[in-house]
């Protein structure tokens, strides 16, 4: 018989093997979590949940008794591009290949409450997204799609009200009640505050609009779920998992507390509060991230003392990560995005968006599109993995780590609760501060290739061949936009536009009455998303942030390397001759909110030792240019991520000739595909940077190029 042996042989037994003692081996990720290279049943010691049921409080195991056993996650491929009629035909394609549910991608124009003739939006109308501008939109994007069987998420934050109102028209006009229609609505304003940026309205109207969305749907519309509470843009954006999970179960928190303040009862909606989470690439700590999640949520609803089961049942939707995939070797993307599904669905996901692989360089074609969602077709068809329900649970690591990530996020959900709550919490900048500095450690990781990202910081190939696109003609999309918008304004009736109008202004002004109830009225009248929103912005205004940039996360993390040193020795040395810092205005041009890449970048630089100007979000390019000359900067860096660069950055370049500030070395980053590279730089453009450039070779390139325009008055 054989010997029983202990963890303290395994102990002796690895540090023969490794001549080093094991706890070498520990791997300290982000989140703190020191995951040892063995786990065993004493890591199970004080679980308290290990002889959970799926179907049953705290839903650990899922919210379903059968799970995908029963019926499989709903395959649900976000997507929109251009006009209505291009994104109706994709879906509709999509649909026949197997895709079960919908999921709409607005364009910027449309999330800002811009119809698609406004100015600031000329370089957005239909590149990130659909454009919609009314009903006559809407009914299109649906047109042969039978709004009582489908499905339709709409990620919708800003232009909430007049969005979700043109839906239920839209439904009407197909002939099916709003009590019929069913679907999700992002509708979760507080992440928008924190790392998305697609909000209108200050936070205060911003929470009166999520409750009045709850209560109408509460009461009208019982197959609607009322939000799509999300994390995943807070790990887009650089969030720990930890991060993610906590400030998402506590923005939960925040919204059932405004239900509950308009005068609901728990039962009538926490059913219908749905969530979101991305899904990366630690394999088994986003499965256990799900897990967690389940378990949080169940705690925090009982707060609530519900009497439905189903008040405490937590359900997702997960989309595999876009930051995790790369501009290099994109093929490679594939493989990312297939381990991430599967994590998403160990971990008991209810609905998936898988990334498609050019997502790095631009939207998805239909080749991309087609793998992406033939990645989760042959995980349930192919694999086996749906016919048992929740396969991780009572593995040694997976439940250790469930449990930690539990406590570890638990600690931080009590951290926001001290400082009362979410919106608080919001408003003092502290989660958005945690999460750019880490975002900024991140970046610090790879460029120095202590986290390795194959294709990027290692085994990157010798030549890389540009992949097909999807182009969207941007200005074709805007002329084709506004001549419906001409012709539907001139079909309505502008008196009772007029009056459906004044009425949600009233309502908005008085604080009583349901916002989204008025908007329906003046959708139904055809009165414009730009309209509706302007109606609400005469009485709430519009919310602006100012930037900030997190310093000493950087330039700390390369403390004492030679590289850094010399780089900061060489900008010295032209400081002195420049008797002033070189300066670097970051800039944001049209409605993209995406910050992450324009905030490492500020950050990088500030640390190494250029003077950083962060321009505001959503300037337009003559705005940006009067601020660059004001600031006497010696360079601009547009970051572009929304597909804008085509329009925004010639006319950058005009306007600061226009202004006498030519000499201005402007240069761009983002997502930029390689084919556009050599128009921007015709255009002007000093250098392009693609996804995975290391921060200090950008800096050594624009230190380059300001010497060889030195700028200085
Ligand atoms: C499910 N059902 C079962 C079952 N499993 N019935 C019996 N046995 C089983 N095993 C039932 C459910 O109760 C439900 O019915 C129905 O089947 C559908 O299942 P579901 O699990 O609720 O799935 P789904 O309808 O797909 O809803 C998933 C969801 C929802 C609750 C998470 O909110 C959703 O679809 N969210 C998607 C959000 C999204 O696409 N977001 C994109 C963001 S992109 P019933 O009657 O109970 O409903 C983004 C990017 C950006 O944000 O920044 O732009
Ligand atoms: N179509 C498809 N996917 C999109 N994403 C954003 N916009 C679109 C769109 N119009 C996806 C990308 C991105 C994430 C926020 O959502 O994966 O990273």
């Amino acid at each position: 018989m054989t010997e029983k042996k202990t963890v303290q042989d395994w102990e002796a037994l690895a540090e023969k093997e490794l001549k080093v003692s094991p706890k070498t081996l520990i791997w300290e990720t982000p989140e703190g979590i020191a995951v040892k290279p063995l786990y065993t049943k004493d890591d199970l010691d004080g679980i308290g949940h290990l002889d959970a049921l799926p179907g049953f409080d705290p839903f650990i195991r899922g919210p379903r008794a059968t799970m995908y056993a029963g019926r499989p996650w709903t395959v649900r491929q976000y997507a929109g591009f251009s006009t209505a009629e291009e994104s109706n035909a994709f879906y509709r394609k999509n649909l026949a290949a197997g895709q079960k549910g919908l999921s709409v991608a607005f364009d910027l124009a449309t999330h800002r409450g811009y119809d698609s003739d406004h100015p600031r939006v000329v370089g957005d109308v239909g590149k990130a997204g659909v454009a919609i501008d009314s009903v006559e939109d809407m009914k299109i994007l649906f047109d042969g799609i039978p709004l009582q069987d489908m499905s339709v998420s709409m990620t919708m934050n800003g232009a909430v009200i007049p969005i979700l109102a043109n839906f239920i028209v839209a439904g009407e006009e197909q002939g099916v009640s709003r009590a019929d229609l069913s679907g999700t609505i992002q509708n979760d304003i507080l992440k928008e505050f924190m790392v998305r940026n697609t909000y209108i309205y200050p936070p205060e109207p911003s929470m009166r609009i999520i409750a009045d969305i709850i209560e109408y749907t509460a009461k009208e519309m019982p197959r609607f779920n009322s939000i799509s509470i999300s994390g995943y843009h807070m790990q887009e954006a650089g969030a720990t998992l930890v991060q993610e999970l906590a400030f998402t179960l506590a923005d939960g928190r925040e919204y059932v507390r405004a239900a509950l303040a308009k005068g609901l009862n728990v039962d009538e909606f926490a059913g219908r509060l749905s969530f979101f989470f991305a899904i990366g690439m630690n394999f088994f700590m986003e499965a256990a991230k799900l897990r967690a999640a389940r378990l949080l949520w169940a705690r925090i609803m009982k707060e609530f003392a519900p009497k439905k089961a189903s008040s405490l049942m937590l359900r997702t939707h997960c989309q595999t990560s876009g930051v995790s995939l790369q501009e290099q070797d994109p093929y490679n993307n594939i493989v990312r995005t297939a381990y991430e599904a599967l994590a998403a669905a160990l971990g008991g996901t209810q609905s998936l968006h898988t990334n498609s692989f050019d997502e790095a360089i631009a939207l998805p074609t239909e080749f991309s599109a087609r793998i992406a969602r033939n990645t989760q077709l042959i995980l349930q068809h192919e694999t086996g993995i749906t016919k048992v329900v929740d396969p991780l649970a009572g593995s040694y690591y997976v439940e250790s780590l469930t449990n930690e990530l539990a406590e570890k996020a638990w600690a931080l959900i009590e951290e926001v609760e001290t400082m009362g709550g979410m919106t608080q919490a919001v408003n003092k900048g502290l989660p958005k501060r945690l999460i750019e500095e880490a975002a900024t450690r991140r970046q610090a990781a790879v460029d120095k290739g202590d986290e390795v990202i194959v294709g990027v910081n290692k085994y990157r190939l010798e030549n890389e061949q540009p992949i097909d696109i999807l182009e969207i003609d941007n200005t074709a999309v805007r002329l084709a936009q506004i001549k419906r918008l001409e012709e539907t304004k001139r079909r309505r009736s502008a008196e009772k536009v007029a009056e459906t109008l004044k009425a949600l202004e009233d309502i908005a002004r008085s604080g009583t009455g349901n916002l989204l109830a008025a908007a329906v009225e003046a959708a139904r009248a055809r009165a414009t998303v730009g309209e509706i929103s302007d109606a609400m912005r005469a009485v709430f205004g519009n919310h602006a942030a100012t930037p900030e940039v997190v310093t000493n996360i950087y330039g700390k993390a390369y403390e004492g390397e030679p590289e850094m040193a010399v780089l900061q020795e060489r900008l010295n040395t032209y400081a002195a001759e420049l008797k002033r810092k070189p300066k670097l205005m970051v800039a944001k041009l049209g409605q993209d909110g995406h910050d992450r890449g324009a905030k490492v970048i500020a950050s990088g630089f500030s640390d190494i030792g250029f003077e950083v100007v962060a321009g505001p979000l959503f300037q337009t390019p003559e705005e940006a240019a009067d601020m660059a000359l004001a600031a006497n900067v010696h360079a601009i860096g547009v970051s572009s991520l929304a597909a804008g660069h085509k329009t925004l950055l010639p006319q950058l370049i005009e306007a600061l000739k226009d202004k006498g500030g030519g000499d201005i070395v402007v240069i761009c980053g983002g997502v930029i595909p390689r084919q556009d590279y050599q128009f921007l730089l015709d255009a002007g453009v000093s250098a392009v940077f693609g996804p995975g450039t290391n921060v200090l070779d950008a800096a050594q390139v624009v230190l380059d190029l300001i010497a060889k325009k030195p700028r200085n008055i």
